[in-house]
């Protein structure tokens, strides 16, 4: 029986009436997503049809994840809200905190001991308000969840920006900060701007070398980084029926590259499939039952121009596979030109490592088809050039695919097979020689590739690409090597051509699992003590932020310009750092030590007005903060991509930084601003960035008339003693003022409990 089936039966239930109400208030046909959306409002009803890329609306999210790195923030924020249980189903999984170095067992030996103290908090925890848990090496958050609590038609957040991943099984899943899902762990409504919406047409079908990945990573080099932002997108078509549902959940992944709040596909047959080789026989059954209203209204499908904001249409006949990168997702190469692409921009043809897995790509038919490129590779003889390491996806994956013979494969070549976790995908990757930071590339079939995500070395080029690419790049050990056309040499000086990738949708003996690694909570769970050492350096119990006193900030002091690209890698780094993600000061530390200082172009290198030395970001903050004043970090566009971590907002406010203003924001990292009552605000005129000097002090004249939709007016002195009179623009609704006023939304809820 699937987890929470009459939880999703009593979606199902009221899914036909709130159908039609919706249809009733837009007066069309509706999407797929609209559906989920209409069918989650907070309200049950709503009296008209919102707008889209305007409306803040409420929704009542069906369930909630949370991974352990940004887990501890989110439950040490719930245990403040004062309540006994969580009020929707919610689970926690174990998979950023193990490292991979030398294999799966030892590994997570090892990570079950450094990271004892935080796993046992977040069990106790969890058992505490009726949380499950999921233990380490069970799996990575998004595959866990895939294989056991998407549902058709479902609503459901998760603290990781990869939570959208579920959309492959027909969900509206979205990756939020901490704070949202205390909000909803609180039963209270959770906000959401309406989105609008991109419909990605999916004509033919995928053959040959090319994958889902490739789909979205040709969209990726189409939208761009930001070119989501605001919007689900949702695909349809014959190309999209023919797909695998874990292949739709790659496609849906990947979408947090483009910004895109979430995406999704309606329900077919490729869902039902997956959830009955999952065990959830209930679930396809019970979703047959509502099936018209899982997927959109044929109308739209068949005129998406007339219902979608945007409409995209990729043809999978002539689709090519891509390699994209590096540094950005959504550098989209096919890997036809990459030879002469790679050459103009000198990265390194050599490749070193070939790494397969993460939410993204992890799943049994991923690893069937990387197997069967490796298989060849030993049946034609040919020496692997590359290092390889496997991550798959979850603990049923690994169970099945070591039973059907898949890892042993990779193994043949020498493969490390890693726990079934994050790892590299993360910076938890203890890569031999990595300090040395030498110029090299490596390829991956994970999400991201930012500078320094896998290894902390600023000149690894890493390329994403499907794992079948992997395999037959890391086999090659070459860049530029094309398996469609080039050939290779054998031991035996023979040429030999790798065939097109084979694998199998689902296992065909079906999937098996000795431990799956869940621990349900119990009952009641009052009596479950949570502890939390006085002296940890691993986790602390937060105090509260302070209210804002109502009056116009002045006299605050730039602390950083960033120059280009500032996500959230750059402001929070993983990695070593994810060590102290449960305890607010350790983790200040690294505030913006990755931002580019716009005045000389180093990092972790900024100019303290008050002695007029320069120091690291976090130092001089504190420094800052000690002497009593407030300070401002301007960014550029996409200011916060990436990930949902909330420390990225929770430690520049811990240090004392008030406002964050630039050109434009990344969705959830301005919602968490927002949240822990940061004033985050973008220039009303752009090129206005530019007259940000590094002695700039702030003076704010009409904060203290602080409304939605009225912009704000600073006035900038520069050390020169001229003056510069900018506009600021700000989306905050009138509860998000009031989060700001109380110094936080938390704040605000324990006001609101007290009551
Ligand atoms: C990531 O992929 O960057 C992460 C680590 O999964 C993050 C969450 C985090 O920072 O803990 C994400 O994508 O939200
Ligand atoms: Fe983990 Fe990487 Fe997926 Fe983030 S993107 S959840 S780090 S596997």
């Amino acid at each position: 029986m699937a987890f929470d089936i009459e939880m999703i039966k009593a979606v199902y239930a009221r899914l036909e009436e709130r159908v039609e109400a919706a249809r009733k208030l837009t007066g069309r046909p509706l999407t797929a997503a609209e559906k989920i959306l209409y069918a989650h409002l907070w309200d049950g009803t709503s009296d008209r049809a919102f707008d889209r890329g305007k409306d803040y609306v409420d929704f009542a999210p069906d369930r909630i994840a949370c991974q352990d790195a940004t887990a501890q923030m989110a439950l040490l924020q719930f245990m403040q809200a004062g309540k006994a249980k969580v009020a929707v189903p919610t689970t926690v999984h174990c998979d950023h905190l193990i490292q991979a170095k030398a294999g799966a067992a030892e590994d997570l030996k090892s990570a079950n001991s450094t990271s004892a103290e935080v796993f046992n908090f977040l069990e106790s925890v969890s058992n505490k308000y009726g949380i499950g848990f999921w233990k380490p090496g069970a799996g990575i958050i998004h595959q866990v969840v895939l294989e056991n609590y998407a549902f058709p038609g479902g609503m459901m957040i998760g603290t990781d920006s990869h939570t959208v991943n579920a959309g492959g099984l027909g969900m509206v899943a979205i990756g939020v900060g901490g704070a949202d899902a205390v909000d909803v762990m609180a039963d209270m409504p959770w906000e959401l701007k309406f989105p609008k919406l991109i419909g990605v047409k999916l004509t033919g079908k995928l053959n040959g070398w090319t994958a889902p990945k490739d789909v979205i990573l040709k969209v990726a080099g189409i939208l761009t980084v930001k070119g989501g932002t605001g919007a689900i997108i949702e695909y349809f078509g014959e190309g999209a029926e023919a797909m695998s549902c874990t292949g739709k959940g790659t496609i849906c992944n990947m979408g947090a590259e483009v910004g895109a709040t979430t995406s999704t596909f309606g329900y077919d047959a490729s869902m039902e499939r997956y959830l009955r080789a999952t065990g959830r026989d209930d679930v396809a059954d019970a979703a047959n039952t509502v099936k018209e209203h899982l997927t959109a209204d044929p109308e739209v499908y068949q005129n998406p121009e007339q219902y979608f904001d945007q409409v995209i249409e990729i043809d999978l006949d002539t689709l090519s596979p891509h390699l994209n990168g590096p540094f950005t997702p959504d550098l989209a190469t096919p890997v036809a030109e990459m030879s002469k692409v790679a050459k103009e921009n000198e990265w390194p043809l050599k490749v070193e490592w070939g790494l397969i897995g993460s939410c993204t790509n992890s799943s049994y038919e991923d690893l069937s088809r990387a197997a069967s490129i490796a298989k060849q590779a030993v049946e034609k003889k040919l020496v692997t050039k590359a290092e390889f390491g496997i991550n798959p996806g979850s603990e049923q994956v690994r169970y099945t695919a070591e039973r059907d013979g898949l890892l042993q494969i990779f193994e043949e070549l020498d493969a490390t097979i890693f726990t079934n976790a994050c790892g590299p995908c993360i910076g938890q990757w203890a890569r031999e020689g990595a300090d040395k930071q030498e110029k090299n590339s490596i390829i991956h079939s994970f999400n991201r590739n930012f500078s320094k995500r896998a290894d902390g070395n600023p000149n690894t080029h890493a390329f994403v690409a499907s794992p079948e690419m992997v395999a037959a790049v890391a086999i090659s050990g070459r860049l530029d090597f094309n398996p469609l056309t080039d050939t290779l040499i054998n031991q035996e000086g023979e040429e030999v051509k790798l065939d097109p990738p084979t694998g199998m949708e689902l296992p065909p003996k079906g999937f098996d699992v000795e431990d799956n690694g869940y621990l349900a909570p119990v009952e009641d769970g009052s009596q479950v003590k949570v502890e939390v050492k006085e002296d940890s350096e691993r986790l602390q119990i937060l105090t509260p932020f302070a209210p804002w006193d109502g009056e116009n900030i002045t006299g605050a002091k730039l602390l950083i310009k960033a120059f280009g690209k500032c996500t959230t890698d750059h402001i929070s780094m993983a990695g070593p750092w994810l060590r102290f993600r449960g305890h607010l000061d350790n983790i200040s530390n690294n505030c913006l030590i990755g931002a580019v200082n716009a005045f000389n172009q180093k990092t972790n290198f900024v100019k303290n007005q008050l002695t007029g030395e320069y120091g690291g970001v976090p130092d001089v903050q504190r420094q800052y903060k000690a002497a009593g004043i407030e300070t401002v970090v301007v960014g550029d566009h996409n200011y916060g991509e990436g990930s949902s971590r909330e420390h990225a907002a929770m430690e520049p406010r811990f240090l004392g930084v008030k406002v964050v203003l630039v050109k434009s924001f990344a969705r959830i990292h301005e919602t968490n601003l927002k949240k822990q009552g940061m004033l985050g605000i973008t220039f009303a005129n752009e090129a206005d960035y530019d007259l940000i000097q590094e002695d700039d002090t702030f003076n704010f004249v009409d904060l203290n008339a602080f409304a939605p939709g009225k912009p704000l007016t600073i006035i900038i002195d520069h050390a020169d003693g001229s003056q510069d009179t900018i506009q600021a623009n700000h989306s905050y609704n009138a509860q998000q003022i009031e989060w700001f006023k109380e110094g936080s939304a938390l704040n605000l809820i324990k006001k609101q409990n007290r009551a």
